[in-house]
């Protein structure tokens, strides 16, 4: 092993999935990796989906507790609406850390011609933090930082990498990282031991942990073993492009049911009756319908 390497000893992958359409929302597909019935949940993650929408379909008024959700666009947008008036458009590159607490209800749903497609990771929250005020976190592709060295282009959307930190904040402890590798690149990243870790593939072909393993193509999600960090080559002659996602494990019971996750199941009993009686953070849904329900132009 070489000195002054940033990896010491590279995660090895453990496990690979292919994340195959499947329908969701109203007319979407989403290409759902974590969250599937094989792998329900992998500690602090919930659900990762590649998810792809044109009108008029999307995912109309619907909503949160006890989690974030994490929207990274990669084509088209997606203009999202909640119950509160807070309102906008993800576009091409842009970001969205919502972090739903103690509730959230709102629209996503399609805001250009053709396919919008975009990921979305479901970030759980530790029971100290579940029910927290909802807050909004978002950038602009223009604003998210990017640094590029010897072929490989990061995208920093949480945590650090290649001497850039980004500036959201994580409330579990997060990273989450958009890597374009040019043909015969090589990455070394490093990941907090501790953590739990993830690539899920967007384009092109890559050859991960160990330099002559099989690549892996597009819509895969591998998930990483112990070691301190990813060890990745570019051997094709395309673009690869791939996002390495990491956080650190809460290690707490999770009882889902939907969109809303707790502790335990009296807990989401009393979400569903905060749900149904516009109580304890779900006030303002009594009255509030967003307008792709409206029937209006959103
Ligand atoms: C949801 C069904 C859903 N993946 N990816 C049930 F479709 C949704 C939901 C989404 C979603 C939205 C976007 Cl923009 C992207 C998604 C599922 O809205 F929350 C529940 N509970
Ligand atoms: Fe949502």
């Amino acid at each position: 092993m070489s000195y002054n390497s940033a990896v010491q000893e590279a995660r090895p992958v453990v496990r690979k999935f292919l994340a195959r359409p499947q329908p969701e929302g109203v007319g979407a597909i989403v290409r759902r990796s974590i969250g599937r019935f094989e792998l329900k949940y992998f500690d602090p993650f919930l659900a990762l989906d590649e998810f792809s929408v044109s009108a008029p379909g999307g995912f109309p008024d619907h909503p949160h507790r006890g989690f974030e959700t994490v929207t990274y666009m990669l084509q088209g947008a997606v203009t999202h609406e909640d119950f509160k008036g807070h309102k906008g458009t993800i576009k091409e590159g842009d970001l969205q850390w919502m972090t739903a607490g103690r509730g959230i209800v709102h629209s996503e749903m399609p805001a250009a011609q053709g396919t919008q497609r975009g990921l979305q990771l479901w970030i759980n929250l530790c029971s100290r933090n579940k029910m927290v005020e909802p807050r909004y976190q978002e950038m602009m592709s223009k604003d998210i930082a990017e640094a590029a060295k010897d072929g490989v282009k990061v995208r920093v959307i949480a945590g650090e990498a290649m001497g850039i930190t980004s500036p959201v904040y994580t409330r579990t402890p997060t990273m989450f990282l958009d890597f374009t590798l040019k043909p015969g690149a090589h990455l070394q990243q490093p990941v907090p031991a501790s953590w739990n870790a993830f690539v899920y593939v967007l384009d092109g072909e890559g050859t991960f942990s160990h330099s002559r393993s099989s690549p892996v193509t597009a819509h895969n999600l591998l998930l990483l073993g112990s070691g301190d960090g990813l060890e990745a080559w570019n051997k094709s002659s395309k673009p690869l492009r791939f996002v390495l996602v990491g956080g650190e494990p809460l290690g707490e019971p999770v009882v889902q049911f939907g969109p809303f996750v707790m502790n335990t199941q009296e807990e989401i009993d009393q979400t569903i009756e905060d749900f149904e009686n516009c109580t304890n953070g779900f006030e303002s849904a009594r009255h509030w319908r967003s307008a792709s329900i409206r029937g209006l132009d959103y």
